[in-house]
């Protein structure tokens, strides 16, 4: 061969193997090369990025990445705006240290690795050394050291374990009916989770709407990771010493729930789908008749003219609003689906102003997107453009023209016959357009915004907003329901977890079909899970076409009986449930509480045999186990507890074996605790009586409750028109104190009677220095004792004993002291 022949293949492999390491399969972010501090921002140029460390908070730091430059700022789910705090920020050759009074990070320069840690220098987070963050194809990632011992809880809708250390999860949302109870994804995506270890705390939130993956030591002994596959890595790092205050600024980011309509805290029945109108009515007046409190009717899809939207089949419903009125009169609110679908025929009203509007989702070819779902072939409104969303809004009239105060907003992954959306369908994304890879797992957080915002212009009174897709902040507009969920015992357990799992994300407001969506439930199981579903936020029975009947009396009159009483202690415990909403409503707390909330690093929390257990508000902490147990191991966390049903006293740091029984959900009351109660009522609607029942359980430490009233429907709270009061109880003064009230509204309550648990002899109590005696009383939470309308029942748990006084519910200050 000759030599220049020679040279020319050398010279070519050469060049091939430059442009093969040019493009190799993973890059590396690489080294900082540039550093411009601005305020509490840094920009770094780096070998193959950008990137901005911005300080949100003093404990929030977020950190954005872009292989290109980074563009302007947009968030479906950020509304928090980034606080001026104090920041201090210093560098050498190889970092760059950057410190609130709560929280620093180190950026090392070479290569670009981020850690945090503490103001007192314990590590709480750190890039892997190697991995830092990389792009495959278009996906970024970052990737975090795995710590000694750490673990993972949220992610919200997702299913496994509490502790998701050793799983990975997908963020694509998706129509998933009759799930199994490991699928991922499910229907909603909120890529938010907390890191534990060592006595530490962490948030991340990649706000990324690309479907995204998570990675928390699944199949790896490395790392965790997170990242998407497409856009650039975006993520607000949060570190509190609590995670009640980790989801506080976590809601801080990504707002908060709105006071719900009481109505909508009530039992809600359901069926896919109670139709004709007589059918509606027959329920309705058997929830009445049978005395099983219910604030709420939900219609299915049965309810359209042949599913199309905004209309109403008028053989089934031939005066929809003579209807609603009539379930008004009889305490009951009205709730309709809603489906994204418009179905493509001329002349129909809502497609054509669409059409006029042009608020339908297209090809690139400026074709409509055609998909086909309930009501056949079908274009899809663009709820990410502000025109898509007006049109909406607009259409809701129709509900409001006919007396119904909730929607429900379903199928909205968007889910089609097919479920393969194409990926080239163009979205509006508020102005900067983009194809459905980065718009779909937004779609159902921008419908259920613009049902909510529609409603809030159109209803005289709060709506009740219900989806089963979103994205993180969903809760500033709807509550989530989990879907298509089975009737198996591993179904209820799982929908237990999901729910606690998004209320450590962020949403509060949230339920499962009590009874299971598809198949049928086993007497025992159905039971079992209403009796639960009176201790979950969003308290609505549900069940599928051609399965058997599902409501409290379907299954026998011992069913009926358990059903009624824990529907009517749902309905006791209005009050303090209402108040549960409130603090959702002001941090972010959810009214369902994984253990990890309040015992994080009690390693007995996430054992796999306690990780259902989780209290309900801070009062109660509920034990779910299946149907067919006779026997369950229940532990108790630090503290003193009671026995809801006997007052039996239970210690803290202990495991117990407990006998178990279908007329009982083991339900346990905190030490310290205070429980507001109010007489039976058969819906919201009605006024209870005048006397506000206070409980409280002697513990060890002292504890505090928000008491809030408001007239549950209008937004006059917003403007100070409500009742709240902070009422606590202290062991070491032995005082119980009713503090001054704050805002406008004149509470229910002209009486209080407080009940006392666990104070053994004390015969006297001094109510504002004035001493009394306290009468014994029997006490049962449910049954006979506390319904005069109810025969004798059978079914009822037993009663305890308890101390009591009546007092007047004055406005001034009410100090008890015993
Ligand atoms: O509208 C019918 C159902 C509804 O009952 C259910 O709750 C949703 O999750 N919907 C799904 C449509 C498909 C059901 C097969």
């Amino acid at each position: 061969m000759k030599f220049k022949t020679l040279c020319g293949i050398l010279l070519l492999c050469v060049a091939f193997s430059y442009g093969a390491l040019a493009q190799t399969p993973v890059n590396q972010i690489g080294n900082v090369t540039a550093v411009k501090v601005d305020g509490q921002q840094i920009n770094l140029s780096l070998n193959n990025a950008e990137a901005q460390i911005i300080v949100y908070s003093a404990n929030i730091i977020r950190v954005r990445v872009d292989r290109k430059k980074l563009g302007d700022d947009f968030s479906y789910a950020v509304t928090g705006k980034a606080q001026k705090v104090k920041t201090i920020i210093t560098q050498s050759d190889s970092s760059i240290s950057i410190s609130t009074d709560s929280l620093k990070a180190i950026v090392r320069k070479k290569p670009f690795l981020i850690s945090f840690y503490t103001v007192d220098g314990k590590l709480i987070n750190e890039d892997d050394k190697g991995l830092s963050t990389s792009w495959a194809g278009d996906a970024v990632t970052s990737y975090k050291k795995m710590q000694d011992d750490e673990h993972f809880i949220g992610l919200g809708e997702k299913t496994g374990n509490l502790d998701r250390k050793g799983s990975g999860y997908t963020n694509w949302n998706s129509d998933v009916y009759g799930y199994a109870v490991s699928a991922d994804p499910l229907y909603s995506t909120i890529p938010f989770y907390m890191g534990l270890h060592h006595d530490l705390n962490y948030g991340i939130f990649l706000d990324n709407t690309y479907q995204s993956d998570f990675n928390f030591g699944a199949s790896n002994n490395r790392f965790s990771s997170f990242g998407a596959r497409g856009g650039i890595l975006n993520y607000y790092f949060i570190y509190h010493k609590r995670v009640a205050d980790i989801i506080r600024s976590y809601t801080d980011l990504t707002g908060r729930m709105p006071m719900p309509p009481l109505w909508s805290l009530g039992y809600q029945q359901n069926r896919y789908s109670y139709y004709p109108e007589t059918e509606v009515m027959r329920i309705a007046n058997t929830l009445r008749e049978k005395k099983i409190p219910a604030d709420g009717i939900t219609l299915d899809i049965h309810y359209m003219d042949a599913y199309k939207l905004f209309t109403w089949n008028k053989d089934r419903f031939p005066n929809p609003l003579k209807m609603n009125t009539e379930l008004n009169k009889l305490g009951f609110k009205t709730t309709v689906i809603v489906d994204p679908g418009i179905k493509v025929e001329k002349g129909a009203g809502a497609y054509e102003r669409g059409i006029r509007d042009n608020v339908y989702i297209k090809y690139p070819d400026g074709e409509p997107y055609t998909g086909q779902v309930w009501p056949g072939w079908c274009n899809f409104p663009d709820f990410t453009s502000i025109k898509g969303r007006a049109w909406w809004r607009n259409e809701v009239k129709f509900f409001s023209e006919s007396g119904v105060s909730g929607i429900w907003n379903d199928m909205n992954e968007i889910a089609t016959w097919g479920q393969k959306m194409p990926d080239n369908v163009l979205f509006d994304y508020d102005g900067k357009p983009t194809s459905h890879l980065q718009a779909h797992n937004v779609y159902g957080l921008q419908m259920a915004r613009s049902s909510y915002e529609g409603a809030r212009e159109q209803f005289k009174e709060r709506p009740f907003i219900l989806t089963r897709s979103g994205y993180a902040g969903l809760q500033r507009y709807t509550a989530l329901w989990t879907g298509d969920n089975r009737g198996e015992d591993d179904h209820m357990l799982a929908g237990v977890r999901l729910i606690n799992s998004l209320g450590l994300s962020g949403v509060a407001f949230a339920g499962m079909d009590i009874g299971g969506f598809t198949g049928n439930p086993t007497t025992a199981l159905y039971t079992r899970w209403i009796a639960l579903g009176a201790f979950t936020p969003y308290f609505r029975n549900h069940t599928a076409l051609n399965t058997k009947a599902a409501e409290p009396w379907s299954f026998g009159e011992d069913v009926l009986d358990i059903a009624r009483n824990y529907i009517s202690l749902r309905y006791q415990l209005m009050p303090y449930i209402y108040a549960g909403f409130y603090e959702a409503a002001q941090s972010g707390l959810p009214v369902m509480r994984s253990l990890a909330i309040n015992y994080t690093h009690d390693p007995k929390i996430l054992d796999t045999q306690f990780q259902n257990q989780y209290e309900f508000g801070n009062a109660f902490m509920v034990a779910p186990f299946e149907s067919a147990k006779e026997f369950g191991k229940v532990y108790f966390p630090a503290g003193t507890w009671y026995d809801l049903y006997s007052d039996g006293l239970q210690r803290g740091n202990e495991e117990k074996i407990i006998q178990l029984a279908i007329n009982k959900l083991p339900v346990f009351v905190k030490g310290g605790s205070i429980i507001p109660q109010q007489s039976l009522v058969q819906s919201t609607s009605q006024k209870p009586g005048d006397t506000l029942t206070v409980h409280v359980y002697k513990g060890e430490v002292s504890n505090s409750f928000v008491y809030y009233e408001d007239d549950g429907k209008s937004y006059a709270y917003e403007k100070g028109v409500f009742y709240k009061r902070q009422i606590s109880f202290d062991p070491v003064l032995k005082e119980i104190v009713f503090h001054q009230i704050e805002g406008s509204y004149k509470s229910n309550f002209r009486f209080l009677k407080i009940a006392l648990h666990g104070f053994g002899a004390t015969s006297s109590i001094s109510v504002n220095q004035q001493q009394k005696n306290l009468i014994d009383d029997k006490f049962a939470w449910m049954g006979v004792s506390n319904n005069p309308d109810l025969q004798a029942n059978p079914n009822a748990p037993e009663s305890c004993t308890i101390k009591s006084i009546l007092i007047k519910n004055e406005d001034g200050a009410i100090t008890l002291k015993y």
